[in-house]
């Protein structure tokens, strides 16, 4: 049968077909290792009559696409889960978040949580990530603001939730689909959340496969070249055309249509502040051949 890896765990591999979980081992005539696997993983199993539940991963088929983090297969969109408040949203992260998704040519939308602790006048974070073009959405599952608006996106679709700790990724999930499934609170000293989801799993939401995951702090750049960059950054690649220069890298070029923009506030300085961040770093990495 044709399934999707959910998860593995403790040597078995927990595979979805035909709308029902099987735990399945790795005995095929594949051999695969355990590092051949990533949850989201359409997989080919041999179900064993005499088991029930279980059967053997036969096969992995190739993958459409992959992360590096969260480690997950065959995504249609990336949702990027950061708290307005409790704690305040680490941009820098959401940003090399977006610059991962878009390398990979993976649609995204920005979840802000925790909407009751921010009334609408004071959130500004939202709109910097709307006015670059994404889809950004404010939810919380205490007033129940925007919960169906995210599960509305789900149907029919399979996302990963990427994000820091503490942020309510796996509250989410448990209001979408009536899970009851561990959350932590947050730690009063340190004030970020306590890595309570520890491993990656889909989980089946809404009408769809969703993928939770542990929260993490920080994030590297994919590899890629600085003249990559800018293609990353939506609403700097739709005015790249109409810089003088070719080769313009939207830093110190003279007639720079994206620095214009900035000036005349079309796009974030926030936001580009970030780009020319991440293109000085890029710039400063040892290259490899
Ligand atoms: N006020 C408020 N608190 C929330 C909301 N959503 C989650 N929380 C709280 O935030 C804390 C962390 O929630 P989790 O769902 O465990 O966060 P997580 O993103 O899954 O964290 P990790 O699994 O560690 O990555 C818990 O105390 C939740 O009750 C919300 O919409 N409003
Ligand atoms: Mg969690
Ligand atoms: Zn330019």
């Amino acid at each position: 049968m044709r399934g999707k890896l959910l998860r593995g765990y403790g040597g078995f591999y927990y595979v979805l077909a035909e709308e029902r979980v099987w735990e399945c081992s790795l005995r095929g005539r594949f051999r695969l290792r355990k590092q051949d696997f990533l949850p989201g993983d359409e997989v080919e199993i041999l179900v064993d009559a005499n088991t029930g539940g279980g059967g053997t991963v036969e096969k992995v088929l190739p993958r459409r696409n992959a992360l590096k983090r969260p480690l997950v297969a065959n995504v249609d969109f990336a949702a990027l889960v950061f708290s307005l408040a409790k704690p305040p949203p680490d941009e820098t992260l959401l940003n090399r978040l977006l610059v991962q998704a878009e390398y990979a040519g993976l649609e995204t939308v920005v979840i802000f949580t925790k909407a009751d602790l921010l009334p609408a006048d004071r959130r500004d974070a939202p709109d910097r990530y709307r006015q670059a073009g994404y889809a950004a959405l404010c939810v919380s599952v205490v007033s129940g603001e925007g919960v169906s608006d995210f599960g509305a996106r789900l149907r029919g679709r399979t996302a990963v939730l990427a994000g820091q700790s503490g942020v309510g990724k796996t509250s989410l999930l448990n209001a979408l689909g009536g899970l009851n499934r561990k959350t932590g609170d947050i730690s009063a000293k340190l004030g970020r959340g306590r890595h309570t989801t520890r491993h990656v799993e889909m989980l089946r939401v809404a009408g769809g496969l969703v993928a939770d995951t542990p929260g993490f702090s920080s994030y590297h750049l994919p590899e890629m070249k600085p003249a990559d960059l800018a293609r990353c950054f939506p609403e700097i690649a739709s005015r790249a055309l109409s810089c003088r220069f070719k080769t313009c890298a939207h830093d110190k070029e003279p007639d720079c249509a994206v620095k214009a923009a900035v000036a005349a506030g079309v796009i974030s300085p926030a936001r580009y502040g970030f780009y020319l961040s991440f293109l000085s770093e890029l710039r400063e990495r040892p290259r490899h051949v």
